[in-house]
């Protein structure tokens, strides 16, 4: 009962302090459902103000980010950084660049990371960033330009064992590249500060492949505890960025269909199966819209509703784009299709009303903070091998990648059942990242 109460009384004041927040306040009431029976168990916590403190940034940092465009002429856009807990490690999380981004997004990201992180096993906090600069359309020098600029300030919060930032949406390679060169100039330090990094200048074997194929090493595991396996099962993933790209070509590699991908604009079904060497050049080399798939393979259809790529009959549907792209009636028509399992690529993309209907329906949902959780993995391993001075091969890293998402896999399932939410894999993500997080708090003091 107090266990209860405490709970409320903290979704209270986060929602009422929040409340031009959304996204922020949806993460913490997703994390704070699955904690009542450890605040039961572990009292202590709520003496001690843990709820109180975690849901609160330890530092949030916005920032002006001037800069020049091809015109000649001043642009402004605005920077973030939230260093959210460094209970466990230094803080760890990428950079997203997209119109959407404020500051309500950035802490709902930061939040999710700091219990994705944990579940990794390695020594990373949580923190998040990013700008509301659109990288669409915009020139590699605007590009370089912009990612100068905001590096020129960020600089002086992050560092390898301080903050170590990486990519999200809109921030790959190209990215992290000019910011890195520009830290670089800045500070005169070598340092892993940013991961994501190019291969020549520090970068990890595996990184760039590692949230995809780390979201299907974890369905493996999904599928494996009911005898399944991927082959000949038909896939559904939505977006076509560096997560989607490389899920799906995992997917493949396990003899799994994937039969729809989409973007922003609209999805494509392919029926045969999509082409994945289409799908990356028109993503990655030329920068375009999925629809020029169409372009080449005429056989596949094309909508220009991105939302009803939910409506495509599948096996396995795997989010891979943004936050809330699966609502209630979304969840509800791939049940109505037979959907066996869900698992989550992108960061809070099923609504709480889509969860329910998942866990409900008994449709195996594996969420974004365990799912997704491969992409940071790697990027903690990249920061050991900048720190060791030494570089492991790709199967190596590969393996370590793969490891640590059949970890996560058991140790959710495991703390789900332990806590009573058998066979509920939110629970057992949210409660075993925030034990960790939670016990470190508690020896480190009011803090
Ligand atoms: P990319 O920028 O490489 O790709 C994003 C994809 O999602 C694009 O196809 C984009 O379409 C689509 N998309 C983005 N915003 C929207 C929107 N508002 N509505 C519909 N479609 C959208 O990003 P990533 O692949 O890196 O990231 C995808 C998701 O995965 C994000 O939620 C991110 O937080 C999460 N994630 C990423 C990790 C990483 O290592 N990169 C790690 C863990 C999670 P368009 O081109 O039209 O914008
Ligand atoms: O959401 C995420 O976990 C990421 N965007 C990756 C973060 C990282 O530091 O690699």
């Amino acid at each position: 009962m107090e266990a209860k109460r405490t709970i409320a009384r903290v979704l209270e004041e986060v929602a009422e302090k929040n409340s031009n927040e959304p996204e922020f306040s949806q993460a913490v009431f997703e994390v704070m459902e699955s904690l009542e029976p450890v605040i039961e168990r572990h009292p202590d916590f709520a003496e001690e103000g843990i709820l109180d403190r975690i849901v609160e940034p330890e530092r949030q940092i916005i920032f002006r980010v001037p800069w020049l465009d091809d015109q000649n002429q001043v642009q402004v856009n605005r920077g973030f950084r939230v260093q959210f807990n460094s209970a466990i490690g230094p803080y760890k999380g990428g950079l997203r660049f997209h119109p959407s981004v404020n500051l309500g997004i950035i802490k709902f990201l930061g939040f999710e990371q700091i219990f994705k992180n944990s579940l990794t096993g390695l020594p990373i906090g949580g923190g998040k960033g990013g700008s509301d600069f659109d990288p669409k359309g915009k020139s590699d020098m605007e590009v370089m330009r912009f990612c100068q600029s905001f590096m020129t300030e960020l600089y002086r919060y992050i560092g390898a064992d301080v903050d170590v930032p990486a990519g999200d949406i809109g921030v790959g390679g190209r990215e992290i590249g000019y910011m890195y060169g520009q830290y670089k100039r800045i500070t005169s330090l070598y340092e892993g500060v940013l991961t994501g990094k190019g291969l020549t200048y520090g970068g990890s074997l595996v990184r760039t492949e590692a949230t995809g194929y780390g979201l299907i090493y974890f369905v493996e595991e999904m599928l494996k505890s009911k005898g399944e396996t991927f082959a000949g099962k038909t896939v559904v993933i939505s977006g076509s960025g560096n997560v989607a790209i490389y899920a799906a070509q995992k997917a493949q590699e396990l003899g799994a269909k994937v039969i729809a991908m989409s973007d922003s604009n609209g999805f494509i079904h392919d029926p045969f199966g999509v082409k994945l060497d289409t799908c990356k050049r028109i993503k990655e080399v030329e920068r375009a819209r999925i629809k020029r798939y169409t372009d080449e393979h005429v056989l596949c259809n094309y909508s220009d509703d991105y939302k009803g790529i939910w409506n495509i009959k599948c096996d396995i549907a795997l989010p891979c784009a943004t936050q809330n792209e699966i609502d209630e009636a979304a969840a509800l028509a791939l049940v109505k299709n037979g959907v066996m399992v869900v698992a989550e690529g992108a960061n809070m993309p099923s609504t709480p009303e889509a969860v329910k209907v998942f866990l409900n329906n008994k449709v195996m949902f594996g969420p974004a903070k365990a799912a997704n959780a491969g992409g940071v993995a790697t990027s903690a391993l990249e920061m050991s091998q900048n720190s060791m001075g030494y570089s492991w091969t790709f199967e190596e890293v590969d393996a370590k990648l793969k490891q640590i998402m059949q970890n996560i896999y058991y140790n959710s399932s495991r703390t789900a059942k332990e806590y009573g939410f058998e066979g509920n894999l939110v629970a057992g993500a949210n409660i075993a990242g925030f034990l960790k997080v939670a016990y470190a708090m508690m020896a480190q003091g009011i803090v």
